[in-house]
């Protein structure tokens, strides 16, 4: 039998992930021993959790009396282990189907431990696979010995967090007859001495390159953290700490003292340089206690009997100047090795290349008082807020400013007087370092340095309806350190701007922004909806677009799927819409305009479709699009949010609903309960819903009117005065 030790303090979410793969297990003869201490979930919660799994994963449930710490946890889940076999795994971890047989596949009567592969994520299991890059997991495989175990375990890693029990299978005799135990007053790095006695004493060790433990990284280290995601300056004691007592436990083996030796070395070149460039003034025991305690272990290491193998000759000076403890030494030599580092970066990507540009010339100039730079959905359209609040600012204050559009599209035509500059070219650079207004609807590039001086309006693009950012789980279409970014990003914004007192409620939790920050001004780009002349204007925007007067108008409006893409950034669409049936339906009274979501890259071949389509995604601003709709099919889109300001009806064709709500995404609304119309589910019921339109306006009378007051009470026509006359001053 084998015995799985768990050890658990908070995160149900990741708990029940991590015990879900347990009762997943192929290999059935085990015991769960999960060990609580100092549960900071709510007890009723953590206790249904619980029941739901305990049948499926033959549990025996332990709660520690007093708080004590994971060592002290696993320590006491060895003890009580029955098992012939100990796997440790982590409650916000979790493993293959096959993980453990795996290992028992290879394990032989004298095998002391098994051991596989332990797997980096940000993502939970669904999209885990998903997202698994076998091509890059090979390639990475090839760059070591994977069936060498000390290679496996311990040489292969250069920073000590990476030496870990983790997925591997320990026989219990071995571990109780060398008394492997963890330490328990070792707070973090508690796995490193554990593995380093494990790595001396063990003599018959296999490996199953199959056998897969996925390690979660938490994406969210703010509300969130991981224990190895503790700030360094907190943890250097227990990191030199843990180096010592894994040295004391790996006695005599000179192989791994050498390679402790190596990421104590290492941690000079790769962290504490950057440290001493950077950090000294909030952190100044980087360059006083921590320079002087590297210095001293540096200054008894045998540099030359390292393994050159891990050692880049730029970081040999390094080294030896921190061994000698010549702080003059190390800060040339350091600073020459991250110049080496970041030119590097440059040579590979231009945005480096032009962020170093940008510090280091156009930050020094004077700001620009009169300069508004203006951006829309990263360069891609003249729309959104950006675009009315330039044009009244055109109107309204004239030459008083200087304007410049970034973009990233060519022929994007603007009207008015303004530069255009190319997003991420070094003109880019230099307008947004020398402006003093930022006005944008999407994140700023982190890469471009903002100033103190500098205002930033960040006007967004949508009411939520999709859960956004800090209140998502896993973040499935975006890079696996969006959340730390976003943090940095709105940390940077000066204001933001919101539709509706729900708006507000919300942008306070996902984006974790300070009410008195934001603007619940309406939003500019609605202002439009309430035109005097919007017949005259939607009478002209159907000439552009080909569509005849007397023909009505449906619009699809869809948002992006999270999961369906070809990279991060260029997302795929399939339509699900049947086009040709509503043509055949309806088309002798009606056009579609097919409006795909501006992430999506997709060209829709529209060939198939005749007069009755008209490609819509191509068109800069949706708001134009709004006025000449008479009814809008949209799904989980914000666009409907700001489409009711005309109380026209709205349809949702929401054919995968349970996965966008499930995985992908999730909602602040109920989408049976809150919105203004109709959920639809197949075609057909597309079909009905067009055919009985009236019927139903009048079926959701009541709630839209409800909807109204409730998401466009704040709009009428005046937004873009409000937020120019806020930012600008009254003019
Ligand atoms: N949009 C559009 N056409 C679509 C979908 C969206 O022009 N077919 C534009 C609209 O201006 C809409 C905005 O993009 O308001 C946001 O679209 P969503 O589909 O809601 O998606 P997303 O970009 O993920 O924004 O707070 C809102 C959220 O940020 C959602």
């Amino acid at each position: 039998m084998v015995s799985i030790i768990v050890t658990h303090k908070q995160c149900l979410r990741y708990l029940e992930e991590c015990l879900n793969s347990i009762a997943e297990q192929e290999f059935q003869d085990y015991e769960t021993v999960l060990v609580v201490d100092d549960l900071q979930d709510e007890p009723e919660e953590f206790q249904k959790v619980i029941d739901k799994y305990k049948e499926r994963i033959h549990l025996r449930l332990f709660y520690l009396e007093r708080k004590t710490g994971v060592s002290a946890a696993r320590n006491f889940g060895m003890d009580k282990a029955q098992g012939e076999y100990i796997y440790f795994l982590d409650n916000d971890d979790y493993i293959f189907e096959d993980g453990i047989k795996k290992l028992l596949d290879v394990m032989e009567d004298d095998t002391e431990m098994a051991y596989g592969r332990v797997q980096g994520t940000y993502q939970g299991t669904v999209t885990f696979e998903e997202k698994r890059d076998l091509e890059k997991e090979e390639e990475r495989l090839s760059a070591y010995d994977f069936y060498n175990p000390m290679e496996s375990r311990i040489t292969h890693y250069r920073r000590l967090e990476g030496l870990s029990v983790l997925g591997a299978l320990y026989k219990k005799s071995f571990l109780t007859e060398h008394n492997v135990r963890f330490d328990e007053e070792q707070m973090y790095f508690a796995d490193v001495s554990v593995i380093a006695k494990i790595m001396s004493v063990a003599t018959k060790m296999k490996g199953n390159v199959e056998a897969i433990y996925v390690k979660r990284r938490h994406n969210d280290r703010y509300n969130n953290p991981a224990l190895d995601q503790t700030p360094k300056v907190d943890s250097m004691s227990w990191y030199f700490r843990a180096v010592d007592k894994a040295k004391e436990a790996a006695k005599g083996n000179e192989e791994i003292g050498r390679h402790l030796d190596l990421i104590v070395a290492k941690f000079v070149t790769l962290t504490l340089i950057q440290k001493l460039r950077w950090n000294t003034e909030e952190e100044p025991c980087w360059k006083d206690e921590y320079f002087d305690e590297f210095h001293r272990r540096l200054a008894e290491m045998n540099l030359k009997k390292l393994n050159k193998k891990y050692i880049l000759w730029l970081e040999k000076p390094v080294m030896k100047a921190m061994a000698k403890g010549d702080r003059e030494a190390v800060r040339k030599t350091g600073n020459r090795l991250l110049a080496k580092r970041k030119l590097k970066r440059m040579v590979k990507n231009k945005w480096s290349r032009n962020k170093a540009v940008a510090l280091h010339i156009f930050n020094k100039m004077p700001i620009k008082n009169n300069y508004v730079i203006f951006e829309s959905f990263m360069g891609r359209n003249y729309s959104g807020q950006p675009k009315y609040i330039y044009e009244y600012m055109q109107e309204h204050l004239g030459n008083k400013y200087t304007y410049i559009w970034s973009v990233d599209k060519r022929g994007l035509k603007i009207p008015g007087k303004h530069k255009k500059v190319r997003r991420s070219g070094i003109r880019y650079f230099y307008y947004m370092n020398r402006s003093k207004y930022w006005i944008l609807n999407m994140k700023q590039p982190l890469s471009v340095p903002k100033r103190e001086e500098t205002i930033l309006l960040e006007t967004w693009h949508g009411t939520p309806l999709k859960r956004l950012v800090f209140d998502l789980n896993d973040v499935v279409g975006g890079v696996s350190n969006y959340k730390d970014k976003f943090y940095r990003q709105k940390e940077a914004w000066d204001y933001l701007l919101s539709d509706n007192p729900f708006s507000t409620e919300k942008f306070q939790s996902c984006f974790m922004y300070p009410r008195e920050k934001i603007l619940e001004y309406g939003y500019p780009a609605n202002d439009p909806l309430y035109a005097p002349d919007r017949e005259e204007r939607a009478k002209k925007i159907k000439e552009k677009l080909g569509i005849p007067q007397d023909k009505k108008v449906i619009m699809y409006a869809p948002t992006w799927r999270d999961d369906n893409y070809y990279e991060i950034g260029q997302f795929k669409f399939d339509l699900d819409l049947d086009v040709n049936r509503l043509e055949k339906e309806f088309g002798d009274e009606y056009v579609i305009l097919l409006r795909l979501h501006y992430l999506v890259v997709e060209a829709l071949d529209m060939s198939k479709y005749g007069d009755f389509a008209i490609n819509g995604s191509a068109y800069d601003d949706v708001t134009d699009l709004y006025l000449i709709t008479d009814i809008l099919i949209t799904d989980y889109s914000s666009v409907f949010f700001d489409f009711a300001n005309l109380k026209r009806p709205v349809l949702y064709y929401t054919y995968d609903l349970e996965k966008y709500r499930d995985i992908l995404h999730g909602f602040y609304l109920s989408m049976e309960d809150d919105l203004p119309g109709p959920m639809l589910l197949t075609n057909d019921e597309v079909v009905d819903a067009i055919r009985n339109i009236d019927k139903i306006e009048e079926q959701y009378r009541e709630r839209y009117e409800e909807f109204y007051d409730r998401f466009c009470c704040i709009d009428d026509g005046h937004a873009t005065e409000r937020v120019v006359n806020k930012i600008f001053g009254e003019q």
